[in-house]
């Protein structure tokens, strides 16, 4: 006879090892049909592509799943809303995060770096956020516990990482979103001699990037990016072990009141990186335009090809899946 333990170490085993690689041909999905889109300029049309794409895929999984991250509040967005149910019903209760495709301005103009990207984990376990900014804080793996902080000055930020590392502040590089919010963030982390990265969009990416500084350089994400987006990269950086810090940023009473309905009392915390997202993560990323964590699609003369990086949090195991697709007419459809 099956124990409790038993079947909660089955549905982990379930949600861990079967679900991740179903997640991948959800992402691949959804990057296929923005990729269709892909350097034509409407940002809508891809966004709608891959939000299409990754709904019927994601209600194909055997999973009794609810958007926690979506692409807005109900009102508002009539497809993966937060609270959606979605999954066929039949299998464990999972909080899902998406982003069917983070960096519809990347996708829409060919530029690098857009991606289709969800997170999943046991009910409870990612943050229910409205889809408001963040301010947040990143670093990747092999620090002290708290070497950064949000609430610290960047001058202290950035002297206390080079310390740990070893180096000049003025040999680390810092990653922030080009934004004239970011004005007085850029000019104080210029004066510690830090290089800075600014991006135009795409954070999720932005923040994983420090995970991988040998590749990147980054290390170092600083700044204000939207609050899903946030909820996303926690999620992957808890997979390999880095370090975040997110403050959702509820400045009018409106934002305040939209939080406390998803169970949000107090508008001023700072959420750690696992209470953005706990639990046993899995997250699915594919490529829609070339980047540097991702290739994007390419649409040959016989086979889609994607690349897909997979993370879990249970094992740290980050793979990354080169696809051919042959399913032409099937993707067609999609
Ligand atoms: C942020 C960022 C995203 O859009 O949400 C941004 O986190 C929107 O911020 O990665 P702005 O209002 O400043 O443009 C992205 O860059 C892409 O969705």
């Amino acid at each position: 006879m099956s124990t409790t333990t038993d079947l909660n170490v089955k549905q982990k085993d379930v949600i861990e090892r079967v679900l991740s690689m179903e997640l991948v041909r959800v992402t691949e999905r959804a990057a296929v049909s923005a990729a269709r889109l892909r350097g034509h300029g409407n940002e809508k049309a891809a966004d709608q592509a891959a939000v299409d794409a990754m709904r019927r895929e994601l209600n194909k999984l055997p999973i009794d799943g609810t958007i926690v991250i979506g692409e807005g509040e109900r009102d508002e967005a009539p497809m993966l809303f937060i609270g959606e149910k979605v999954g066929n019903g039949s299998g464990p209760k999972v909080d899902i995060a998406v982003d069917p495709l983070e960096g519809t301005t990347l996708c829409a103009k060919d530029m690098p770096g857009a991606i289709a990207v969800m997170a999943m984990a046991q009910a409870g376990s990612l943050l229910y956020a409205p889809d408001v900014y963040m301010d947040k804080i990143a670093i990747g793996p092999g620090y002290p516990e708290g070497v950064v902080d949000l609430d610290a000055a960047p001058i202290d930020n950035v002297n206390a990482l080079a310390k740990a590392k070893g180096v000049k502040p003025h040999e680390l590089n810092v990653l922030i979103m080009d934004r004239p919010r970011h004005a007085d963030l850029i000019a104080a982390v210029r004066k510690t001699g830090a290089s800075i990265r600014l991006i135009t969009d795409g954070d999720v990416a932005g923040v994983i990037f420090t995970t991988m500084q040998e590749k990147t350089g980054i290390d170092l994400y600083l700044g204000i990016g939207g609050a899903p987006e946030g909820v996303l990269a926690a999620a992957a950086l808890r997979c390999v072990g880095g370090q975040m810090q997110g403050r959702l940023i509820l400045d009018t009473q409106e934002k305040v009141e939209r939080a406390r309905t998803m169970g949000i009392t107090d508008p001023k915390r700072k959420y750690s990186m696992t209470e953005l997202a706990d639990g046993d993560v899995i997250v699915s990323a594919t490529g829609v335009t070339d980047g540097a964590l991702l290739a994007g699609v390419r649409f040959g003369r016989d086979v889609i090809e994607t690349e897909t990086i997979v993370y879990r949090s249970i094992t740290g195991t980050v793979r990354k899946i080169q696809a051919e697709h042959r399913e032409f007419e099937k993707f067609r459809l999609d």
